[in-house]
């Protein structure tokens, strides 16, 4: 690696000046005019990670996911498809705020140096990007870094989210027995269809799917996994809606998943017809909220926690069935944003233990790997069920002790390809849906019938400065300002089955506060009540 090169590169990559950057919980995501340098410093990171990893590949999107068109954003995949590991956020976030090219190209070295990082070993590096026009500059960015760096470098192009986590997984495990797929966007698809038809085992789709796809990645990508999969093996018939991608301006404008469920209604266009069913993908297609127009009661949202629970009930339904109660563990983990009644519902009803973290897809896979299946979704549609080896290789091997036995094992087996094992994907987590409801008999009102959730309502207050607010127990306690937590207890005492917390945002200038209770009414009242004692407190 030569020194000079590197800060050759560099200056063609400016920072822009006078702005704190910070890897987040979706890595580093502002306004496309600033990434620039941004997207060339992470390039010199996952040069170091590669090395770091013994040459394994790290994967690189670039996306804003449900942003305004104008915003990209950066973010490194770990050779397994999960999320960069947390130390190396602060190695990112340095990296990204050194003040000048000199200083940053002595960090790089001091970096490799303190890491015991060998620099004349080889890195690889893979990348993909959402619709956004301005993540084709963004690439040419990541790749001068990786030229600079002797980095081989391979561009994707362009992809959903899950679909370069896959591609990831894929090349690291090529060739192993825990080989992932087949390392093309084509494998991709057909792993997906093909798992989808095991795990229907016969049984078939009834009703139209219309696919809302925020005129996002999702798009394109939904209508070529359609090309591989026959509609009259499976009965799935799709309509692929809001599939724009030629005019970035309408990318998550009034659709998508994002506007459903924080809206709590349908996209802008096209309008829904009552008794259709719906589902949104959000702009890079990791999100997926169901729902439909009741002829009779208007919009009704199934959400994150729903997906959760119709998965983990089916689940646990299948190892009850395939004789494998108490022999392998299941747990549902949900951030403080997840629906009381749906907590209620998976600890009373369905007897599974449910873990709450703070919110992050991060935190949630963690916590999902100590299960030997771990569904995990948060409410805003992110999510997926993790299986553990031993519980794939039992589904393979366990000799079925009847047909019964045999089906349970064979979907359960199908459900173990079917279901990303690296991170959220919409597309993925649509087609469970689809076995699930198929498998019951259901429609989206069966469905919604399990459990009622409690009103909700989720308020963004702005403060003079967030960085006030620390929170404890998953974020559902603020540890600072002192006695702000007080009162809002003080509050929520006098609500009925009443929850309330608030949160910096970890993706916005802004506090956010949640407030749930018995009674419509009452949840309006007690987030406004919250919000302006976080207001109070917030400098
Ligand atoms: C990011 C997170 C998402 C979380 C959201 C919270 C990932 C990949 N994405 O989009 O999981 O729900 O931030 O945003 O981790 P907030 O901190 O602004 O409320
Ligand atoms: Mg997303």
């Amino acid at each position: 690696m030569d020194r000079d090169a590197i800060l050759a590169a560099s200056k063609k990559h400016d920072i822009v000046p006078g702005r704190v950057y910070k890897y987040g919980t979706a890595g580093f995501r502002m306004n496309a005019d600033l990434l620039d340098g941004v997207t060339f410093r992470v390039g010199l990171l996952s040069a170091l990670r590669s090395r770091k990893l013994n040459g394994q590949t790290i994967g690189v999107m670039i996306t804003a996911s449900h942003n305004p068109a104008v915003d990209n954003g950066v973010k490194i995949v770990d050779p397994m498809g999960d999320m960069l590991e947390q130390e190396w956020e602060v190695h990112a976030t340095n990296l990204v705020n050194a003040p000048s090219h000199e200083e940053l190209v002595d960090y790089f070295y001091k970096l490799a140096d303190s890491l015991k990082i060998d620099l004349t070993s080889p890195g690889k590096v893979i990348a993909g990007r959402d619709t956004r026009p301005s993540g084709k500059t963004l690439v040419t960015a990541l790749a001068d870094s990786l030229a600079a760096t002797n980095t081989a470098y391979t561009d994707f192009k362009i992809l959903t989210t899950p679909q370069l986590h896959y591609l990831t997984r894929c090349i690291n495990t090529a060739g192993t027995p825990g080989s992932y797929g087949e390392v093309s966007e084509v494998g991709y698809y057909k792993k997906l269809v093909e798992a989808f038809y095991r795990a229907l085992h016969g049984r078939r789709v009834s009703g139209k799917l219309n696919v809302d796809c925020a005129n996002g990645v999702g798009g394109p990508k939904l209508t070529e996994l359609l090309k591989h999969h026959d509609s009259s093996k499976t009965g799935l018939e799709v309509r692929v809606a809001n599939d724009d991608v030629l005019r970035p301006e309408v990318l998550n404008l009034d659709c998508g998943a994002d506007f459903v469920k924080t809206r709590q209604r349908a996209p802008a266009s096209p309008k829904p017809a009552p008794g259709e069913r719906w589902c949104s993908l959000d702009g890079d297609a990791d999100r997926l909220i169901y729902y439909w127009i009741d002829p009779d009661t208007g919009f009704f949202m199934l959400d994150g926690d729903r997906i959760a629970t119709l998965a983990a009930s089916f689940i646990a339904d299948l190892i009850r069935t395939a004789g494998l109660e108490g022999q392998l563990r299941i747990g549902l983990i949900q951030t403080a944003y997840a629906n009381g009644s749906s907590t209620k519902y998976v600890e009373q009803h369905l007897q599974i233990p449910v873990v709450c973290t703070p919110t992050g897809v991060k935190h949630l896979h963690h916590a999902a790997c100590s299960y030997d299946i771990g569904v995990y979704f948060e409410a805003n549609g992110h999510g997926t069920v993790l299986f553990s080896q031993d519980a794939l290789q039992v589904f393979k091997t366990k000799e079925p002790q009847s047909p019964a036995q045999k089906d349970a094992l064979d979907t359960l087996s199908a459900l173990g390809d079917l279901i990303n094992q690296t991170v959220g994907d919409a597309i993925s987590d649509m087609l469970m849906v689809e076995v699930i409801l198929a498998h019951k008999g259901w429609s989206l009102r069966d469905w919604a019938m399990t459990y009622q959730d409690l009103p909700n309502r989720l308020v963004r207050v702005e403060v003079g400065n967030k960085d006030l607010f620390r929170t404890t127990d998953a974020e559902r306690k603020l540890s600072h300002p002192e006695h702000c937590q007080d009162e809002i207890d003080k509050v929520v005492k006098k609500y009925t089955n009443a929850r309330s917390f608030a949160r910096a945002s970890g993706t916005e200038n802004a506090c956010r506060v949640y407030a749930e209770a018995a009674t419509r009414s009452e949840a309006d009242e007690l987030a406004n009540k919250v919000a302006a004692i976080v207001k109070a407190y917030g400098g």
